[in-house]
This record gives structure tokens, C-alpha cells and sequence, in this order.
């Protein structure tokens, strides 16, 4: 069998995730065509190259010669959004397949960058991880879409919403000005409108800011997930008036130069409208990514927090109601298991991984993965919004490059 020497570049909260995937795809999917083999990890930090070695593989801080490596066939980049296009680009030029961390790359030109540096390597794979496209309860909505079965879209509205990002969560590069929730969560949002129903917003208005404007600095450079959920509990109020108090003289903190939340109100092909929101300020709210489209004859919705199901409204039958389809079983897509055992977020890298693999095999996908072009196109929508709000006016999409 053929075997892919896999470099993970970033061996953080994504890179440790997605070496579990490489390991384990055989055994979910017996008829992977090539087998990826994990052989070597570009750390930062001794902690992490310690996580690397101790499973394994090598482990270097040179990140250039990680990215070259004569031995490795295949670059997995996990790192911060900042550092995406440098490596992708020195990826492809070595002439590596190359899996990218979603946002691609921080601006529409770098994203173009990328876009051209794949399409003169063909032979190489061009991936980009919007990992909820490997729900199969989103590839179903996305076949009933296409079939039409409920007429035409009239109303979209899709959001992503988490909560770790109050004021007792230390700085990291997520909230500098390469990271911000639209990037980072808006960015999936925008791929599963456009994965989902086949359409990209026409014209967009849009409203962006800070609720916290500063963060204090973290001891040690490591994994932003440290400054996350190594939180002791506490009064929040307390933290909230420090938090306050602490802005008034912010000398010593980190300045947070990028979006808390975004909303965006857009058109849509065919007449439809659509609104998308993100925010990592809506307690209550934990990996909360979904959408709500209103058809003509019925109804679909979908959230990551009960993954499983689709659930459909058909307003053609006379007994109406919300139907929650179990889409995890046999009939479904990545149906590798037994009926109705439930797929969590490590299932959705592994089916990931499976996709790469046929991809790179030149057999059909099972869903379409996200090429660097699907991802340029969210960056355009990006840069549209950022546009919006800084001028106070709709943006067409078509005034972006
Ligand atoms: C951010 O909180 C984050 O880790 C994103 O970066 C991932 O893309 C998302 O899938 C989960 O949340």
C-alpha cells in the first residue's frame, strides 16, 4: 500500500487533533487508498515537541527545514493564521500535498497568493480544514438542497457561537489582528452558507467589535487552549469590575485589535436574504455553529451541539412538525460504524483525513473537500465585511478582487 510521510506543522490544539485522524483512518475506512503515516512535527514549544516524541515521530523547531523535508510528502499546517501563507507557499514550491488550517490566510491577497501557487501544482493536493463538512447530517441538508425538495431558499441565518472569551481568558494570537472570531469562526459559517445551498452573499452590510479591550498577557508562549480552560472558577463580577478597573490603565496588557463578534446581513442568489452572526461572548453557547434556511415548502436546521441530527420541517404534510433525522447510520455519508453511535469532532477530522487521501488518490470524494479557492472566496466575504463596517456602507462582493 501506498504510504504519505506526513509533516504536522503546529503541534497545538489543532496539530495534536489531527495527528489522532492520520493514525486512525485505516481503521475507520478499510478502502483508504494511501496510507498517511505521521513522521515529523514542527513545535514552538518543549511541551509540545515532548507530545510529539513521546507518540513517536520527530520532533523539530526549525520550521523551514520541517516544511522541506525531503522525506515528507505531505504538509499539514496547524498553525497561527499569521504564519498560513509563508508555509503553504514553501509548501507547494517543495512540492508537498498540502491540508491548511481554515482561515487560509489573513488577507484576500495572500489568499490569491495561494490560490495561484496551487494552481500550478495540480498534481498536488489544495485542502483546507472546514471540518463540519465531514457532519454527514450537513451532507444530507446539502443534498436535499440541491434536489430542490423544498423549492427555493427564501431566508438563510447562520451562526457560530462559543463563550471562552471573557475577560479572564489571557491574550493569545486570536485576539491580535490576524485571529478575530470572523476569521476564526465566522470563517466556517460562511463556508457551510455556501457548502450547504451553493450560495455566496451578493451584497453585505455588517457590524463588528471589541467587548474587551484588553487581556492580560499570558506567563508562558503555549497553546491559546491553556489561557481557555485552565480558568479557575470565579466571581464573575468580580472579574468583570477588575476587568473595567484594569482598562481605565491598561499599561502592562495586551491590546485586543480585532472583532469579539460580527453581524452581517447579506443577499443572496435568487432572491433569497441571509444574516450570519459570531461572537465568543454568548454564555450558554460552547462549539454552537449551525444554520436555520426557510424554503418555500419547508424547513431545515442543523447545530453542531446535537450534531447528529438534521432536523426538517416539511410544511407540505398536513400533520406539520420538526422531524429530527438520525443522519449518523447506514444510507448516510461516512457511515463507518453501527447505526446510531454517535460521531464526535475527532470522527469529523478522521473523515477529513479519508477525503485527502481520495483526493490525492484521483477517486471521487464522498462530499467535496474545501479547496484554497472555496477558501479565497470566504476571505473575499471577509474582506467585504471588514469593508462594510469600516466605511458604515453595503458592500457588493463583486468591488473585492
Ligand atoms: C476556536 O475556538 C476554534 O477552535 C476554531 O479555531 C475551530 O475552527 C473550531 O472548529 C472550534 O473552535
Amino acid at each position: 500500500m501506498r504510504e504519505m510521510p506526513v509533516t504536522i506543522l503546529g503541534y497545538g490544539m489543532m496539530g495534536t487533533a489531527r495527528a489522532v485522524a492520520y493514525e486512525a483512518v485505516l481503521r475507520y475506512y478499510g478502502n483508504t487508498p494511501i496510507k498517511p503515516v505521521l513522521y515529523q512535527a514542527y513545535t514552538y514549544t518543549d511541551k509540545e515537541a515532548e507530545g510529539a516524541t513521546a507518540t513517536g515521530w520527530e520532533a523539530t523547531k526549525d520550521l523551514d527545514a520541517a516544511i522541506s523535508n525531503p522525506k515528507t510528502e505531505y504538509v499539514d499546517v496547524c498553525l497561527p493564521n499569521a504564519m498560513h501563507c509563508d508555509a503553504v507557499l514553501k509548501a507547494l514550491a517543495a512540492g508537498k500535498h498540502v491540508f491548511c488550517e481554515k482561515p487560509l490566510s489573513v488577507t484576500v491577497e495572500e489568499a490569491h497568493k495561494m490560490v495561484d501557487a496551487a494552481k500550478a501544482k495540480p498534481e498536488l493536493l489544495n485542502s483546507v480544514n472546514f471540518i463540519y463538512r465531514r457532519v454527514p447530517a450537513n451532507v444530507y441538508a446539502r443534498k436535499l438542497i440541491k434536489d430542490g425538495v423544498f423549492g427555493k431558499l427564501l431566508e438563510a441565518r447562520n451562526f457560530y457561537n462559543q463563550s471562552w472569551g471573557g475577560p479572564d481568558t489571557e491574550y493569545s494570537w486570536r485576539f491580535g489582528a490576524a485571529g478575530g472570531t470572523l476569521g476564526d469562526l465566522g470563517s466556517h459559517a460562511l463556508d457551510m452558507l455556501y457548502y450547504t445551498t451553493g450560495m455566496r452573499p451578493i451584497e453585505l452590510c455588517a457590524m463588528q467589535g471589541v467587548h474587551i479591550p484588553y487581556r492580560n498577557k499570558p506567563a508562558t508562549l503555549g497553546s491559546d487552549l491553556e489561557g481557555r480552560y485552565n480558568k479557575k472558577a470565579k466571581n464573575l463580577e468580580e472579574v468583570w469590575a477588575d476587568a473595567r478597573e484594569s482598562w481605565k490603565n491598561p499599561e502592562g496588557m495586551a491590546k485586543c485589535d480585532t472583532d469579539d463578534y460580527t453581524r452581517i446581513m447579506y443577499s443572496l442568489p435568487g432572491g433569497a436574504v441571509g444574516s450570519l452572526e459570531c461572537t465568543r461572548n454568548a454564555w450558554g453557547t460552547e462549539n454552537t455553529h449551525g444554520y436555520e434556511y426557510y424554503f418555500e415548502r419547508g424547513a431545515i436546521r442543523w447545530n453542531y451541539d446535537d450534531m447528529n441530527y438534521l432536523e426538517i420541517y416539511d410544511a407540505s404534510k398536513p400533520e406539520r412538525g420538526w422531524a429530527r433525522v438520525l443522519a449518523n447510520r447506514g444510507g448516510f455519508a461516512y457511515a463507518s460504524f453501527a447505526d446510531g453511535h454517535m460521531f464526535g469532532y475527532r470522527d469529523l477530522l478522521v473523515n477529513g483525513c479519508y477525503e485527502n487521501m481520495l483526493k490525492i488518490a484521483g477517486q471521487p470524494e464522498v462530499a467535496p473537500i474545501a479547496t484554497f479557492e472555496d477558501a479565497l472566496n470566504v476571505e473575499r466575504t471577509i474582506e467585504a465585511v471588514r469593508k462594510s463596517w469600516t466605511e458604515k456602507r453595503w458592500v457588493k462582493l463583486d468591488e473585492i478582487a
